[in-house]
């Protein structure tokens, strides 16, 4: 690879090595101008854990209320209460019904996550838990970020080991990686100052993983974090991977302006195209612990995370169905993929679609 920029060539041979990247060097991939010779790096890391290949799974996504007491700045999801104009609670047989018809189809996992709701009771959330694994027992549930389980925490009065290990009991196969959004305290302040903080989410992620509960990790990224901010980020979750090893993939979510109150006041506009791959390429080689690097196709759009596959990531997540977080936001992508269309992304971007189970075991490979 001809480097443009001697930084990259001189990583590369030091890579090679079993050199591992430092928060500065992260800082300084971040800066560089030489974006090929950047994802030609992820692309390597990527390749000598994954070779040619990449996931994709049949999942669904419920979000059962938007109703939401933390009320962020960067979300257009939320409603403050159950009475403001496009507010919604979905019940128990809607979302039933919902999965029905997936299952039928194939699904092998539901994602869920949604509003921390100021009247429904944890036991709401707990039922809907048992319920799903009782009617659908093969059905993976993938359910609840950590600030969820530190707000069931809170109202129910356990301790967070003894929320997790209940959920678990009635059929809690692992948890998604939102609400980690940026860890800077500063940060974390101007964009959701009623959230639990950066060293919660860790806390409460570290307990699942010692109860064998893998997370998945996210960042939210492209709104007022500095770049700094985003290493520091990468270096907590590198750091907390090493010590629990319970992170299964990381997805950088781009952030999307449209309807938030971040918007309205700042005017800021969102990470760029090339601000997406650079994310994901640094996030690929500074996250060495990290098997899986997701781009995720509902906030990149379909054609940048099928480019992202040359940039570090090994997983377009999956046909999704009904996504609504990104969608309130502005994102007139599509809310949902079905299974040939991904298979042709992949196979056109010169990889080997894999569809994947939730904890990663293939299902089934599509030779090209
Ligand atoms: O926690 C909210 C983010 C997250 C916006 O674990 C926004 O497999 C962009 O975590 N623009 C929820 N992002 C989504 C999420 C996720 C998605 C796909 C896969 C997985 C996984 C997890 O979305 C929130 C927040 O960080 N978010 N609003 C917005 N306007």
């Amino acid at each position: 690879m001809q480097f443009s920029d001697p930084f990259l060539a001189e990583l590369d041979l030091r890579r090679q090595s079993g050199y591992r990247i430092t928060p500065d060097d992260a800082l300084q991939l971040f800066r560089t101008r030489d974006l090929a010779g950047l994802g030609w790096l992820a692309d390597h890391a990527n390749r000598d854990q994954n070779d040619r290949r990449v996931f994709f799974n049949i999942n669904r996504h419920i979000n059962p209320t938007n109703v939401c007491i933390n009320r962020c700045q960067f979300c257009a999801f939320y409603r403050k209460s159950a009475h403001e104009a496009g507010a919604y609670e979905l019940s128990m047989t809607d979302i039933l019904e919902r999965l029905k018809q997936d299952v039928a189809s194939g699904c092998t996992e539901v994602h869920i996550v949604g509003g921390l709701h100021p009247d429904w009771p944890y036991e709401r959330y707990r039922d809907l838990v048992a319920r799903i694994h009782e009617a659908y027992p093969a059905l993976h549930i993938k359910a609840f970020t950590c600030v969820e389980i530190d707000h069931f925490s809170t109202i129910s009065g356990l301790s967070v080991a003894d929320v997790l290990a209940d959920l678990k009991s009635v059929g809690l196969g692992s948890m998604p990686g939102g609400g980690a959004e940026i860890f800077a305290p500063d940060v974390r302040k101007k964009l959701c100052v009623r959230k639990i903080s950066g060293d919660r989410w860790l806390e409460v992620a570290a307990v699942a993983h010692g109860l064998n509960i893998p997370t998945n990790a996210t960042m939210l990224y492209g709104h007022i974090e500095t770049l700094a901010d985003r290493v520091d980020h990468l270096n907590r979750l590198r750091d907390l991977q090493d010590r629990t090893g319970g992170f299964q993939a990381f997805i950088p979510l781009s952030w999307h302006k449209e309807n938030t109150e971040l918007e309205r006041k700042l005017g800021i506009t969102g990470a760029t195209g090339l601000d997406d791959l650079k994310v994901l390429a640094v996030s690929r080689l500074f996250l060495d612990n990290f098997r899986h690097v997701k781009a995720y196709w509902v906030m990149l759009g379909k054609k940048l995370a099928q480019t992202a596959l040359h940039f570090g990531a090994n997983d377009l997540d999956g046909t999704v169905v009904d996504e609504t977080i990104t969608y309130m936001a502005g994102h007139n992508s599509d809310r949902f993929a079905t299974r040939e269309e991904i298979i042709h992304l992949i196979r056109s971007a010169d990889r080997i679609p894999v569809e994947r189970d939730t904890l990663y075991r293939p299902l089934k490979e599509y030779a090209t």
